[in-house]
């Protein structure tokens, strides 16, 4: 584990230097964080995965230093007839395959946002990858699905 944590360290540093590339590894589609009220304070954000390589690849941080305190990786799974949200250290898009954030699922929480995002606007999220690179991506403001909402909390 720490050699891993060093080669992404390395691999960081590298990146840095060279700029920030899109990963050729990870695809994401349609990212967006869910409208809510103007003292929110955290936003949900969702969004497509796809790994069309054939190296599992994992987001193992996401970061958004000029728009919220920190963001958080959840997930929301049933347990003994309950509904629980968990924080996870990683969302795993394996090989040739796709995870996909979405509400009741896998998504982003987006702790203590510096403003709340109106309809159409964006929020800037930099996912860092298990293979050191980084990929950026901004997720628009919009109503979430009919009945699916985080939480327990109506906002529709
Ligand atoms: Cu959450």
């Amino acid at each position: 584990m720490q050699s891993f944590l060093n080669r992404s360290a390395a691999c960081l540093g590298l990146l840095l230097l060279a700029g920030l590339s899109h990963a050729d590894g990870l695809r994401v589609t349609d990212p967006w964080v869910r409208l809510a009220p103007p003292n929110a304070p955290v936003l949900a954000a969702f969004m497509i995965l796809e790994n069309p390589s054939h190296s599992d690849i994992s987001v193992i941080d996401v970061q958004s230093p000029y728009q919220a305190k920190r963001v958080e990786m959840h997930r929301t799974m049933e347990m003994d007839g309950m509904m629980h949200m968990k924080k996870q250290a990683e969302i795993p898009v394996p090989a040739r395959s796709s995870t996909e954030l979405k509400p009741g699922s896998w998504h982003l929480m987006i702790i203590g946002p510096a403003r709340i995002p109106s309809p159409g606007e964006t929020v800037e999220l930099t996912l860092v990858l298990s293979d050191g690179e980084q990929v950026r991506v901004r997720a628009i403001a919009r109503k979430g699905p009919m009945g699916m909402n985080h939480g327990s909390t109506k906002h529709d």
